[in-house]
C-alpha cells in the first residue's frame, strides 16, 4: 500500500474546477477589506464554521455570497493564482477551470475585467508552473436563457481566450434542454462543450445533456447510475464523467459518495476532480487521498483515473503524450 504523499505526485489535469469555489476565507477576507466591503461575518473562523450544507442550494447561497467581494482584475488574478500555485503542489499539471460570469455581471463587474484578470492567472501559471489549460465559461442554468444568450454573444469577439462553455448552479427544474440553441451557437464559435448533469438532477438530464446539448463530458453525472440504459451508453461511448467526490459527499451525503465506485464498477470513465475546494474540504490531492482511504483503491486504479483525467482533457495530443 503505497503512502497517500505519492498520489499527489501523479500527474493530473483538473477538468471540474469552479474558480470562484476556491475562494479560501482568509482571500475573501483580505479581498472585502482591500474593496471596502464589509462581510456579515465577524471572522475567517465563524466564516468557515458555516460551510455545512443541506444540498447544492443551501452552498450556492453562501458561494454567490462570498464571490460577491470580487470587484477588480486584481481580485480575479489573485483568486486564480492561489489556486494555481495548491494546485501545482497537488499534482496538477493541467487545468480547465470554470467561471461563472453572469454571477460577476449582475453585480456590475465587466465579463472583460473577469476573463481579463484569469487569462493573466493562466499566462503566469503557465510560465511560472508549467500548468496548461485555460477557461470554461459556464452559463447560470437559474437565470433565464435570453442572459445566457445575451453573455455568449458579449464574449463573441474573444473566444480565444476561451477553451469551452458548461452549464451550473441549481440544477434541478432547470434542465438541458433550455439551453440547446445557447449550445449549438457556442458550437458555431468553436467552443468545446460540457454540462453539470445528474448531480442533483434526474439522469434524464445527462441523456438531455448528451443529445441536445451534444456535450463530450459530463459534469458530475453520478444520477447516470440510475439508468441502466444511460449506464450502457456512457460505457459505449466513452463519455467523460468529471465527478467530485468531496462535494458529493458535502452537498449528498454517503449516498452520492459511494456511486464512484459504482461507476468505475459499471466500467465508465471516470475521472476525479474537486468542484469547490475551498468550500468541501479538499482540492484534488485531497479527493485523491480521500477515495483511497475510504474506497481502498488500488495504485493501479488511482493511477488510470489520473491518467483518465489527461485523456479526458481539451489539450492537444502531444500535451496528453508529455503527461501519460
Ligand atoms: C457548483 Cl457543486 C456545483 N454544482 C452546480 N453548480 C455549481 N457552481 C459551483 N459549484
Ligand atoms: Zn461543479
Amino acid at each position: 500500500h503505497a503512502p497517500a504523499h505519492s498520489l499527489l505526485g501523479l500527474p493530473k489535469a483538473e477538468l471540474h474546477l469552479h474558480i470562484e469555489g476556491t475562494f479560501e476565507p482568509e482571500l475573501v477576507f483580505a479581498l472585502a477589506a482591500r474593496n471596502g466591503i464589509e462581510l456579515p461575518y465577524a471572522s475567517v473562523e465563524e466564516l468557515r464554521q458555516s460551510y455545512s450544507f443541506d444540498g447544492l442550494v443551501s452552498f450556492l447561497d453562501l458561494y454567490y455570497e462570498c464571490m460577491a467581494v470580487l470587484r477588480t482584475e486584481r481580485d480575479f488574478y489573485e483568486l486564480a493564482m492561489a489556486y494555481y500555485e495548491r494546485a501545482s503542489a497537488q499534482g496538477v499539471r493541467h487545468a480547465e477551470i470554470f467561471f461563472d460570469p453572469q454571477a460577476h455581471t449582475s453585480r456590475g463587474v465587466s465579463i472583460d475585467t473577469v476573463i481579463d484578470g484569469l487569462s493573466r492567472a493562466a499566462a503566469d501559471a503557465h510560465s511560472t508552473l508549467g500548468i496548461t489549460g485555460g477557461l470554461i465559461m459556464c452559463f447560470l442554468r437559474d437565470l433565464p436563457v435570453s442572459s445566457a444568450h445575451e453573455t455568449l454573444e458579449s464574449v463573441a469577439h474573444r473566444v480565444g481566450d476561451l477553451i469551452g462553455v458548461g452549464l451550473d448552479s441549481a440544477e434541478a427544474g432547470f434542465p438541458p434542454s433550455l439551453f440547446a440553441e445557447v449550445y449549438s451557437r457556442a458550437a458555431e464559435l468553436g467552443l468545446r462543450l460540457v454540462a453539470h448533469a445528474g448531480e442533483e438532477g434526474p439522469s434524464d438530464y445527462v441523456w438531455e445533456a448528451l443529445r441536445l446539448l451534444k456535450v463530450e463530458r459530463i459534469d458530475h453525472g453520478v444520477r447516470s447510475l440510475e439508468d441502466s440504459d444511460l449506464v450502457d451508453y456512457l460505457r459505449e461511448n466513452r463519455i467523460p464523467l468529471t465527478v467530485c467526490p468531496l462535494s458529493n459527499l458535502r452537498l449528498g451525503g454517503h449516498v452520492a459518495f459511494n456511486a464512484l465506485p459504482a461507476l468505475i464498477e459499471a466500467g465508465l470513465f471516470v475521472t476525479v476532480n474537486s468542484d469547490d475546494p475551498a468550500y468541501f474540504g479538499g482540492y484534488v490531492g485531497d479527493n485523491f487521498t480521500q477515495i483511497e482511504r475510504v474506497f481502498g483503491l488500488s495504485q493501479s486504479k488511482l493511477v488510470e483515473l489520473a491518467q483518465n483525467s489527461v485523456v479526458a482533457s481539451f489539450a492537444p495530443d502531444s500535451r496528453k503524450q508529455q503527461l501519460l
